[in-house]
């Protein structure tokens, strides 16, 4: 419960801060990032999500949370679009299950989206498939109606289910996230190695894009180059970082 009023009380008081981590295409140029969420807390400093967003959903305050991220990033991509080496950026958002069916979240995303006049396929929402399974149908009514107004999404953590393609067929997926725990490997992990294989192999017949994270090493990064894995995104680049020092990263590398 003490956790749970300081989250409030840090919502109330903006201490909640998104950090991007870049994703590097195919041509090795940065054309996203990741928004992850951080708190700066008054007293125990720069505090990880996993320390606050599993009270953040069990309290439901991931849902006024969640919509202090949305807009954080959608305002971050109207900035972004009036400068020449920003404007390319996409930003992808994770969403947790009980954010994404709240009644409310398909109205707070389209109000964000009118208010901030951003191009729409600029957002992707990042969903694990546990949150998809939690409430099959609201899920992919919200998907939908979000995917009419233009709205991206991505799988993450793609792997680590077990009905993940029954979700393929069904829903308006447009990007897969091999999951870090196969990246890391890859190299020396025989079925590691099978599995991204497989998975970047589904993805491209299915025609989704295929976003592989935790790249740690060039030779990782040479591998899924090779097998024409569209985004790459890990520590080899640059770790998660706060919104100036990434804008700082975005001018250097061009
Ligand atoms: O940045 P880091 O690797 O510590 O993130 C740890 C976990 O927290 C990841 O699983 C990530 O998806 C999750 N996370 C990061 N930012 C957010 C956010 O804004 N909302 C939600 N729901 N989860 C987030
Ligand atoms: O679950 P999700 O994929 O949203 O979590 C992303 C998490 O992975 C973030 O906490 C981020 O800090 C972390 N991360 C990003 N790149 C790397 C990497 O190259 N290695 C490791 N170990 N973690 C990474
Ligand atoms: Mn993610
Ligand atoms: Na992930």
């Amino acid at each position: 419960v003490a956790l749970e009023s300081e989250i409030q009380i840090g919502i109330q008081r903006g201490e909640f801060e998104l950090f991007y981590q870049p994703q590097v295409d195919l041509h090795g140029a940065t054309v996203a990032a990741e928004a992850l969420l951080r708190w700066r807390h008054p007293i125990r400093g720069l505090v990880e999500p996993n320390d606050f967003i599993p009270v953040a959903e069990s309290s439901g305050l991931i849902v006024q949370l969640g919509t202090q991220v949305i807009t954080a990033a959608c305002h971050k991509l109207q900035d972004w679009a009036d400068d020449p080496e920003l404007a390319p950026i996409s930003v992808a958002v994770n969403i947790s299950a009980r954010q994404f069916r709240d009644a409310r979240f398909v109205d707070d995303i389209c109000a964000v989206l009118d208010a901030t006049a951003i191009e729409p396929a600029k957002l992707v929402l990042e969903l694990t498939e546990s949150a998809l399974l939690e409430c099959v149908e609201e899920t992919a009514e919200h998907m939908m109606e979000l995917k009419k107004r233009g709205i991206r999404f991505a799988l993450d953590d793609f792997g680590m289910g077990y009905s993940s393609l029954y979700y393929l067929k069904r829903l308006p997926i447009d990007q897969l996230k091999i999951d870090q725990r196969f990246v890391s490997d890859v190299l020396s992990d025989p079925n590691d190695l099978a599995i991204v294989r497989t998975i970047i192999a589904l993805a491209q017949c299915l025609g989704l894009r295929v976003v592989a994270e935790g790249v740690e090493t060039q030779a990782t990064s040479g591998f899924l180059l090779a097998q024409k894995c569209h985004l790459q995104q890990g520590f080899l680049f640059s770790r998660p970082l706060p919104a100036a020092a990434y804008e700082q990263f975005m001018r250097e590398r061009q």
